[in-house]
C-alpha cells in the first residue's frame, strides 16, 4: 500500500512560527486560516482514514441485523450502525474543510491509498460478537476519541465531541449485552468469552504501532493533533477494561497478564505486529470482502449521488 508523503515542506518561517504560538497557547485552529502544508497532509490523513473507519466499520456489525436475538436488541443494533454511517459523514464534512473532495477520498479508499481501522477486518462470528465489538472496539475508540476532542483542528475537535457522546451509548450497550450473555446458559457464556478472545488483541492493535514504531506521532504532536501517544492509550484502555471483563467473570486472553501495584498498571504479552501490519496491508481475514462491498455500494449508489446532483445544479439556477 502506498502511503502519503510524510517529507517536510518548507514553509514561511515567520506564518509557521505564528502558527505554532497559536497552537502552545491551546487556541483552535479553523478552516481558512493559513497552516503549514504538513499540518492539512497530516489532518487530511488521519481524519479521512477516520472517517473510512466508521463507515467500513458498519459491516461486521450488519452481518448480525437479521440474527439479533429479538426486536429491542435488533433496534439497538439498527440505532448503532446508523449512528456510525452518521460518525463517517461528520468526519467526511470535517476532511472536506482542509480542501480535499469527499470523492477524491473515497477513490483513495478504493485504490488502496488509504487506510481505514485494521479492527473491522476481522469477521463476526457469533452473537457475542456483537456486544464485543461495542464494548471493546468502540470502549478502544472512546479513549482515542476523548483525547482527539482536544486537538488543535476545530472542525475535527467538534466533531470529536458528538462522536464521543454517541461512542459513549454503543460502549454501554456492548457491555450491557455481554452482562446478559455471562449472566445465560453455559453456551452464553462460552459464546461471550469466544468473542473476547478474538477481539481482545485486535482491539488493543488498534490504537497503532510502539510509540517507537510510529512514523507519525512525532509530527502529530508537534501540531497539537494527537496529544498522547499510541502505548499511553493503549494502557489507558488496558487499565479500564480489565476490570469490567473480571467483574462479569470474563478472562483476558493473555496467560502473562499481570497488575503491577508499584506502577498501577496492568503489564500484558507483546502483541502480535506481524498480525497487525499483514491487516492494513490487506492481509487480514476480511480486508477483501469489506473493500468489495465498499466498491459495490458505491457503485450501486451512483445514480443516487448523480440524482441529488442534479437536483442542487437546477435549485441553484432557480
Ligand atoms: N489500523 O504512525 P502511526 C471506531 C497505520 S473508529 C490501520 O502510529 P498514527 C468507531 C497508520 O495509518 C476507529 N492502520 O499512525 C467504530 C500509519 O500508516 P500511514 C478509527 C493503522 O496516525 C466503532 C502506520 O500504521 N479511529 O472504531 C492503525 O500516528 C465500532 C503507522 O502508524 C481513528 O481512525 C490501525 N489500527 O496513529 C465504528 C482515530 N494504526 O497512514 C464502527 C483517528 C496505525 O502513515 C463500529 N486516528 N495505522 O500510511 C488516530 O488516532 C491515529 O491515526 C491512529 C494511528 C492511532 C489510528
Amino acid at each position: 500500500m502506498e502511503t502519503l508523503e510524510k517529507k517536510s515542506v518548507a514553509e514561511d518561517p515567520i506564518l509557521e512560527e505564528a502558527f505554532m504560538t497559536r497552537l502552545l497557547n491551546g487556541e483552535k485552529i479553523e478552516p481558512k486560516e493559513w497552516m503549514p502544508e504538513n499540518y492539512r497532509k497530516q489532518l487530511t490523513r488521519m481524519m479521512s482514514q477516520h472517517a473510512h473507519s466508521e463507515v467500513i466499520g458498519m459491516q461486521p456489525e450488519a452481518n448480525w441485523i437479521t440474527r439479533a436475538p429479538s426486536l429491542l436488541r435488533k433496534v439497538i443494533l439498527l440505532a448503532k450502525i446508523q449512528d456510525e454511517g452518521g460518525h463517517g459523514l461528520y468526519l467526511y464534512g470535517s476532511t472536506e474543510t482542509l480542501g480535499t473532495d469527499r470523492s477524491e477520498l473515497i477513490e483513495q479508499l478504493h485504490e488502496g491509498k488509504a487506510k481505514y481501522s485494521s479492527v473491522f477486518n476481522y469477521p463476526t462470528l457469533n452473537w457475542a460478537d456483537i456486544g464485543a465489538i461495542g464494548w471493546l472496539v468502540d470502549g478502544a475508540a472512546i479513549v482515542n476519541q476523548t483525547m482527539l476532542a482536544k486537538t488543535s483542528y476545530g472542525p475535527y475537535s467538534r466533531a470529536m465531541l458528538r462522536i464521543c457522546k454517541e461512542e459513549g451509548f454503543h460502549n454501554r450497550q456492548g457491555y450491557d449485552l455481554m452482562i446478559a450473555m455471562m449472566r445465560g446458559t453455559k453456551e452464553q457464556q462460552e459464546m461471550a468469552q469466544d468473542a473476547m478472545n478474538r477481539w481482545w488483541w485486535p482491539a488493543l492493535m488498534m490504537f497503532g504501532p510502539h510509540d517507537k514504531n510510529s512514523s507519525n506521532t512525532i509530527e502529530l504532536m508537534k501540531y497539537r493533533i494527537k496529544l498522547e501517544s499510541n502505548d499511553d492509550l493503549r494502557q489507558q484502555f488496558i487499565d479500564r477494561t480489565i476490570p469490567q471483563a473480571e467483574i462479569i467473570g470474563l478472562t483476558i486472553p493473555d496467560p502473562n497478564l499481570k497488575f503491577n501495584k508499584e506502577t498501577g498498571h496492568y503489564e500484558t504479552s507483546d502483541i502480535n505486529w506481524d498480525e497487525f501490519f499483514n491487516v492494513i496491508r490487506g492481509k487480514g481475514p476480511c480486508n477483501k470482502q469489506r473493500m468489495h462491498n465498499h466498491i459495490q455500494a458505491h457503485e450501486e449508489g451512483k445514480w443516487v449521488r448523480e440524482a441529488a446532483e442534479a437536483y442542487a445544479s437546477k435549485h441553484k439556477q432557480l
